[in-house]
């Protein structure tokens, strides 16, 4: 086994684990507050304590791995293993506020590779990113340097290999009661067009849901800055390098809206918690978008 199918074995078994609990527990307990905070900002429920602790303490001990980042974890953590290759990064459990209603959350990650002066630089350094989604079924998605899509029965088992995202899709997703605060005033235009040409809307409110669903049938997703998150909400290292890495690898693209470069081009950032705005998309909207 190569170090990157070693990690990958590490998070099967962490994301089964956290399955498991969401599918045998009462969603109402798991998505109690918990007294603690995290430090990146949000409160903190009982699911996403379990499964950061799930995550850390089985990453923790792989000695690929140098230093872990995740959302209820104030800083950085290193390992005992100092000279290892590999930095990872993960949202425990996406789509906090989906917990008590039993809809879809998720587990997101992504691998950076450092670099020879042990830098990281950008998203570019991902080796590998992916996310489990707690739905209909458990299905992990994974990007290497192509997406496989598994699907959790005893065990992860392969389902689909290579997932390419269709050119073009029917849904947008964006939070559209932000409409009146956002900041990028492309939005309400280029929605607007997309209407005219029958798109519907769908929005879950779980990242990994609703990019999910991009990925598979195509179309647009956004959570762009507004007023009241003038850097956006998503998070960079967690959520959106990750998933601008599988939309690349997946054919689809990814934007910083006041950039204008993709995700994974924006410097890697001095916060482990930084937010950043964000847009996934299929060819055919974005080209509708960055014209
Ligand atoms: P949540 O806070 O529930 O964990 O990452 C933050 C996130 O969910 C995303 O998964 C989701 O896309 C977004 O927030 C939803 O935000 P709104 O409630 O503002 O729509």
């Amino acid at each position: 086994m190569n170090d990157l199918s070693d990690i990958l074995s590490i998070i099967k078994l962490s994301c089964k684990k956290i399955s498991n609990i969401i599918q045998n527990s009462n969603p109402l307990k798991l998505s109690k507050l918990s007294n603690e905070y995290n430090l990146s900002g949000d409160n903190a429920k009982k699911l996403d304590l379990m499964a950061n602790i799930i995550l850390t303490t089985n990453l923790s001990k792989c000695k690929h791995i140098k230093t872990i980042g995740s959302e209820e974890e104030p800083e950085l953590i290193n390992t005992d293993f100092k000279t290892a290759p590999y930095m990872i990064c993960f949202d425990p459990l996406d789509g906090s506020s989906n917990i008590d209603v039993n809809i879809t959350t998720g587990t997101i990650f992504a691998v950076y590779k450092y670099g020879e002066d042990n830098n990281i630089v950008n998203g570019n350094n991902i080796v590998m990113a992916g996310y489990c989604l707690y739905g209909g079924s458990t299905q992990l998605i994974v990007a290497t340097d192509v997406v496989n899509i598994y699907q959790l029965d005893t065990d992860f088992k392969i389902i689909i290999e290579n997932w390419t995202i269709p050119n073009k899709g029917t849904f947008y997703s964006i939070n559209e009661s932000n409409k009146h605060i956002w900041l990028d005033n492309r939005n309400n235009k280029f929605i607007n067009k997309l209407i005219t040409q029958k798109y519907s809307a769908r929005w879950v409110g779980s990242l990994v849901a609703d990019g999910h669903r991009t990925l598979i049938k195509g179309g647009f997703f956004s959570y762009p800055s507004n007023d009241n998150n003038i850097d956006g909400k998503i998070r960079l290292l967690y959520e959106a390098y990750p998933f601008a890495y599988i939309f690349k690898v997946a054919g689809g693209f990814s934007l910083h809206e006041k950039e204008n470069i993709s995700l994974l081009d924006i410097n890697y950032p001095v916060d482990c918690h930084q937010k950043t705005p964000i847009i996934l998309s299929s060819k055919y909207e974005f080209t509708i978008f960055t014209n």
